[in-house]
């Protein structure tokens, strides 16, 4: 497999955000000189994965455990208290426990993924995450064999989350992942963005990025993770079965029920500001492609 957007680091060596500043003013000054020959014929801003701001990534959020609104999170979710935090581990591994943020990362390599983001709302957006691999946490408190899913749950604090008080989702919110999914080199625990520690908005101290998926699954300011024998339910497929599939990986041919899924329209973009055609498992087909084989991904949407 080709990991272009891998770099691995430590959480010292990240690239620091001033370099990612220094990139975006070059880029924009090869615009502006007219020096676009610098970017390869044809490349969209999906393949030069250009990330977006901090300021784009931390303002323009999903999380409605603090309201619908995509400003909400900013403004509410600094009451969120992440520190201590503990994450409950248990069903079908042999270490369950009740483990501290900090003894889980004391654990983990943390490394930088430039990942891109589809939400199923057709915006999209890249990200520089910080993270580490979820097999690497999977291995360490140890899968046993008759598991075959990962099912995962947000905090539910009534006192710090306003959005509580509105019945949207069945709170808590939950997700899931079948346990090939999980353990993908691709997938990962987000702790930081730009080096940063991830913002409470984005879904701190730990949250899941799966990139290939519509950005529903990657659940956010994670306190549970139970490996289990079978689907297990998931969030936006109790609110809407026929919506908003188990599944939901990246697809431009099957559409939303209500919009089409075949562009998305790139939050900030500035350059490359025009709608973009959505890529077939977003961008990371030649990598996750034979996890589906054989699977009809209409029927399994
Ligand atoms: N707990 C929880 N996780 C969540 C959500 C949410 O409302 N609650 N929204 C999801 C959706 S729809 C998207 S698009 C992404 C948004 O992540 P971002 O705000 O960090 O870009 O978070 C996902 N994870
Ligand atoms: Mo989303």
């Amino acid at each position: 497999m080709a990991y272009r957007w891998k770099n691995t680091l430590t959480a010292e060596d990240a690239t620091p955000y001033s370099a990612f500043l220094n990139r975006r003013q070059m880029m924009a000054g090869m615009a502006a000189g007219g020096i676009v020959g610098a970017i390869p014929k044809g490349a969209t801003a999906q393949e030069v994965l250009e990330p977006n701001t901090w300021e784009e990534i931390t303002n323009y959020c999903n999380f409605y455990e603090f309201g619908t609104g995509k400003e909400d999170p900013a403004r509410y979710a600094d009451a969120l208290t992440i520190d201590p935090w503990t994450v409950r581990i248990d069903g079908l591994v042999d270490k369950p426990g009740d483990y501290n943020f900090a003894d889980i990362m004391s654990q983990m390599t943390i490394e930088e993924r430039i990942y891109r983001f589809r939400c199923v709302e057709a915006w999209s957006m890249v990200i520089p995450w910080n993270g580490f691999e979820l097999a690497d946490l999977l291995e360490w408190v140890g899968v046993q064999s008759s598991a075959r899913y990962v099912a995962f749950e947000t905090a539910m604090r009534p006192d710090e989350m306003p959005g509580l008080s509105s019945p949207v989702i069945d709170w808590p919110y939950v997700e899931g992942l079948r346990l090939d999914e999980a353990m993908h080199p691709l997938t990962i625990m987000a702790t930081g963005i730009y080096g940063r520690d991830i913002a409470k908005q984005n879904g701190a101290p730990m949250r899941l990025a799966v990139p290939w998926k519509y950005g529903f699954k990657s659940i956010k300011s994670i306190v549970r993770i139970s490996l289990v024998e079978d689907e297990p339910p998931t969030a936006w497929n109790k609110y809407s079965a026929r919506e908003y599939g188990f599944y939901s990986n990246v697809n431009p041919e099957v559409d939303h029920p209500r919009w089409s899924q075949a562009t998305e329209r790139r939050i900030g973009g500035g350059l490359f500001a025009k709608r973009q055609p959505t890529l077939m498992f977003n961008g990371y087909e030649e990598d996750v492609a034979s996890l589906y084989q054989g699977m009809d991904l209409r029927e399994f949407f």
